[in-house]
This record gives C-alpha cells, structure tokens and sequence, in this order.
C-alpha cells in the first residue's frame, strides 16, 4: 500500500503538474492533501479543479477556510475596504464557484488501511488549523501539542517546512510545501507513504524541480500581482522559497514604518533579496 501525501499548493498550477506526474510515476493508490489548495498564488481555479478531477481526498487548511468564509460574509466587514485585504478579494472571486466546497472541507483525515497502523492527517495541529508544529518547536511542546492523539503517526503541514521527529511515541511528519516551500528549497516537495510488513509506515520525501517562470508570469499577467501588497509579498515568498511576511511586519513594526510597496521594498533590499528577480531557477 502506497500513500501520497501533500499539502499547501497555494493555487500554484505548475507544482501540483509536477507532483501529479510524480504520483502517475510512483504508483500510489491514495493521495490525500492536507489543505491550501488556494490563496497566495495566481491559478486558483485550476488547482481546485486538478484535484477535485483527480479524485483525491481533501481537508481544509486554513486558507481554504478564510476564502470560503470571505464569499461568505464570514470575516469582519471592514476587511472588505481594506486595501491590505484587495489580493483575497481577487482570490476569492476566483474561486468564487467552488466555495461551498471549500467550505465543506473537513478538518481531518484518518487514515487506516488493513494491517496497518494508523495516519492522522490534519492541516496546522490536531488542535487548530493555524497551530503550527514548526521545527523550532522542544519536544515538549510538541507532546503538549500531540496529547490525548492516538493515533501514533500524525501528518501535519502549514508551516511549508518539512519535518520528521518522533516524540514520546508520537511520529510528526510534515510533508512540506507543493506551490510555496518555506525551507529555502523551491521544489515541489510532498510525500509517499509506504506500509511495511509490520504496519509501521516508511516515509519518502520527494522534492520536485521544475519550471518556475510560468508561474512568475501567472503573477505577472493574471493581475494577482497588481492586487496589491499582500500578492507581492507572496510573490516574494514563493520566488525566495522562504517565509518572509512575519518577518517584514515585525521589522516594520520595529522601525514604527507602515506596510507598504515602498518598505516591502526597502525590507526586501535590506534582506539582500532582489525586489523583482529576473532569473529563477
Ligand atoms: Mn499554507
């Protein structure tokens, strides 16, 4: 029994091909993708409708959530002319069609194939789908995280880092980002479970090369990009492979300047990092 495993695609059409080819290649007779289908990159519809085509079971991250609940009224109404909020309001016309489904989606998945021991699948923690178990995090909180859970294997995504730690007893495997990895590596990365003789699971993180520029274009010319700041920030964390909007708010926070193009700008040349790369591999 192989199962694929991925997560937080972030309507990027181009890493979902490469990672479907993958999966055809690889034989698996299950995938499963652990939220953020959409938001924060330019080809929503499509990747909605890839995995819907292809029959995969889905459950909800947080961003399929706030999408859903942005067609639905369901965020605070002053967001609605907040012009840091214009990149979600293009997002969620987008996929305006397909938010009933977003909505729907449910919060987790267990996974238990004949024989073998059983997988929980949840977007962020088996607590919230915002709760990330990032790699900084002590075993401790880990366990304080994972208590009362189960099941002894746990994928969890959300933080777009890849994990594998076992913790009192507990194994916590983050498969990584499809569409915006944060660990600085920008290929297409998720997983493939295999079951063992013994029902324990090997766990194979596959990472994917391939064409970046079509989905820098995708940015470009779909109008994501002109939406306003929050798609550049995307923008950037997706070409740098890297987390980068926490870290621009707490500088800006820091220096008492607001967001803005102009101090996104500045932060980006203060990183080091090119504003408007012209070359990606
Ligand atoms: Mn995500």
């Amino acid at each position: 029994m192989r199962i694929a495993i991925l997560a937080d695609i972030h309507g990027n059409r181009e890493a979902l091909e490469a990672v479907m080819a993958d999966i055809v290649r690889q034989g698996v007779e299950r995938v499963v993708v652990a939220g953020d289908l959409v938001n924060r990159g330019p080809a929503n519809a499509d990747v909605v409708e890839m995995v819907t085509e292809a029959g995969w079971e889905v459950i909800q991250g947080n961003h399929d959530q706030l999408v859903a609940d942005w067609v639905y009224g369901q965020v605070p109404p002053e967001w609605y002319e907040d012009p840091m909020w214009r990149p979600l309001a293009w997002v969620a016309r987008q996929v305006e069609a397909w938010a009933g489904y977003l909505a729907a989606l449910p919060d987790r998945v267990r996974l238990h194939e004949p024989g073998t021991h059983p997988i929980l699948v949840v977007h962020g923690s088996p607590r919230h789908n915002r709760e990330g178990l990032h790699p900084f995090l002590s075993d401790g909180e880990i366990e304080h995280i994972l208590a009362g859970v189960e099941e002894p294997l746990i994928v969890c995504a959300h933080t777009h880092v890849p994990l594998d730690r076992t913790v009192n007893g507990h194994r916590v495997i983050n498969p990584g980002a499809v569409g915006v990895p944060f660990n600085r590596d920008p290929r297409a990365q998720y997983t493939i479970f295999t079951a063992r003789e013994d029902g324990t699971w090997d766990v194979e993180f596959r990472r994917l090369a391939y064409d970046r520029r079509p989905v820098c274009r995708a940015f470009e010319r779909s109008g994501y990009l002109a939406s306003g700041l929050m798609a550049h920030i995307f923008y950037g964390e997706f070409v740098h492979a890297r987390s980068l909007l926490y870290h621009y708010e707490r500088w800006a926070r820091e220096r008492q300047v607001s967001l803005g193009p102009r101090s996104w700008r500045r932060f980006l040349r203060q990183q080091g990092l090119a504003v408007r790369p012209a070359t990606i591999g």
